[in-house]
C-alpha cells in the first residue's frame, strides 16, 4: 500500500508541470511521500478552498504551490490552512516570471508564503524536506549527506580547474 503523502505539490495548470516536476523529483530523492495535483485559484476556486482547508486533516505537513502569471494559488491556499506553504513562481513566455514572483512574494502580514526563486521548484522540494527534517532525524541525516555531496562536488570542480 502506498504511504500517505506528507507533501502536496500543487500547480495552477498542467502547463506548470515542466517546472514543478523538479519539486516532485527532489522529494522522491529523499524518499518523501507526496502527491501531485492541479488546483487553479481562478478556474477552480471552490476546489482550492476545499483542498487547502482539508490538507492538514489528510496528513499533509507542507504544501508546495506553483503558479504563473497572476499567481494567486500559493497565497490563497495559505489563507485557508496553517500548514507551511512554499510558493514557486512559474515563468511564462511573457515577463519571464517576474509577474509570477511579485504575485507570490508580496503577501500581506499574517499570511506567510515562503517564496523560492523564479522556476526554483527543486529548492521548494528541498525546503519541504528541511521542514520535515526538523522533526525527523533520519531525514535530517540524509539532508546533511546531500549538503556534504555538494561540498565534494565543488571541491572536485575546483581541483579540475587547478589541474
Ligand atoms: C496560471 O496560469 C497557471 O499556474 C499557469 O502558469 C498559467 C497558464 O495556465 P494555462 O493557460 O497554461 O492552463 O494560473
Amino acid at each position: 500500500m502506498p504511504s500517505t503523502p506528507l507533501v502536496s505539490v500543487v500547480m495552477g495548470s498542467d502547463s506548470d508541470w515542466s517546472v514543478m516536476q523538479d519539486a516532485a523529483a527532489s522529494l522522491g530523492e529523499f524518499g518523501i511521500a507526496h502527491e501531485v495535483e492541479v488546483v487553479s485559484a481562478h478556474r477552480t476556486p471552490r476546489r482550492l478552498m476545499e483542498f487547502g482547508s482539508e490538507a492538514a486533516g489528510r496528513g499533509i505537513r507542507t504544501i508546495i504551490a506553483g503558479a504563473g502569471g497572476a499567481a494567486h494559488l500559493p497565497g490563497m491556499i495559505a489563507s485557508v490552512t496553517t500548514l507551511p506553504v512554499i510558493g514557486v513562481p512559474v515563468p511564462l513566455a511573457r515577463l519571464d516570471g517576474l509577474d509570477s514572483l511579485l504575485s507570490i512574494v508580496q503577501m500581506p502580514a499574517g499570511i506567510p508564503v515562503a517564496t523560492v526563486s523564479i522556476g526554483g521548484a527543486r529548492n521548494a522540494g528541498l525546503l519541504a524536506a528541511r521542514i520535515l527534517g526538523a522533526t525527523d532525524p533520519t531525514l535530517a541525516a540524509r539532508l546533511a549527506d546531500y549538503a556534504a555531496s555538494l561540498e565534494e562536488m565543488v571541491a572536485e570542480k575546483n581541483a579540475r580547474l587547478q589541474a
